[in-house]
């Protein structure tokens, strides 16, 4: 009786380490397609100057900075500039960030976070609480090359993550609290050719780059344009949004 007693014991101390084993889950950074932990991969909140390194497990901790909506950016060399909107509901659960292999066509314009716009916004637009950085102004052009196009394969514009839109469908999707004005979309061009609107603030926004617009072997050119508030007449007001991570992609 007494070893059978010493037996349970030893099963129940058991179970509990391994019980306690299973608790210890966090975020988490992984390989999208191998799902195997990615270790010091840089996870930044520019809304915060946080940043930190995942371990060699790919776990990572917030340290509770997350208070309403805000972009939360993984870098590592090899692999595509990861970004993702979240907000303190998200982040109150374990993260699970899939990043994926860079490719050697794959162009990074832009890896940090920019504002656009003047400054100047009510706080009831999209994302007003947590907008982090000074507007570098109405609008952002890069030049960059393109060495060599995939013709075969189809290109995109890819803007990691946006936020701050406060066009009439932002508004209708209840991306912003204002009632009684709104904005035009922010423009894109390539080339000096308007290739989209953006109408909406989210991640991971693909647009198709047409073919005969990208200049092989030669500079390139991307410009993001903030849109207008559409309601304002007494003079002219910018559209204050952030834009984290551009870059270009074939697939
Ligand atoms: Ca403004
Ligand atoms: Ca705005």
């Amino acid at each position: 009786m007494k070893h059978l007693l010493v037996f349970l014991c030893l099963i129940m101390s058991f179970s509990q380490t391994v019980n306690a084993a299973i608790e210890v889950v966090g975020n988490q950074v992984i390989d999208s397609v191998s799902k195997s932990p990615i270790g010091n991969a840089k996870i930044t909140i520019p809304k915060y100057n946080y940043s930190t390194y995942t371990d060699a497990q790919g776990r990572f901790n917030l340290d509770d900075k997350v208070n309403g909506s805000t972009i939360i950016s993984v870098e590592k060399a090899g692999y595509r500039p990861f970004s993702l909107t979240i907000n303190n509901n998200v982040a109150s659960k374990p993260l699970v960030l899939g990043i994926q292999k860079s490719n050697i066509s794959d162009i990074v314009i832009e890896s940090g976070m920019m504002h656009l716009g003047d400054d100047n916004y009510s706080d009831a637009s999209a994302n007003a609480g947590n907008f982090k950085l000074n507007a570098i102004g109405p609008s952002f052009t890069k030049n960059f090359l393109i060495k060599s196009v995939t013709q075969t394969g189809q290109n995109y514009l890819v803007i990691g993550s946006i936020l701050g839109i406060d066009t009439l469908l932002a508004r209708s999707m209840g991306q912003n609290s204002i009632v009684n004005s709104y904005a035009s979309p922010p423009e894109v061009y390539f080339n000096g050719v308007k290739i989209a609107e953006i109408q909406l603030n989210g991640d991971n926004q693909k647009i198709k780059l047409p073919n005969n617009l990208i200049r092989s072997n030669r500079q390139n050119e991307v410009t993001i344009k903030a849109g207008r508030n559409l309601m304002q007449r007494a003079y002219l007001d910018y559209d204050d949004i952030e834009i984290a991570n551009l870059s270009i992609v074939s697939e």
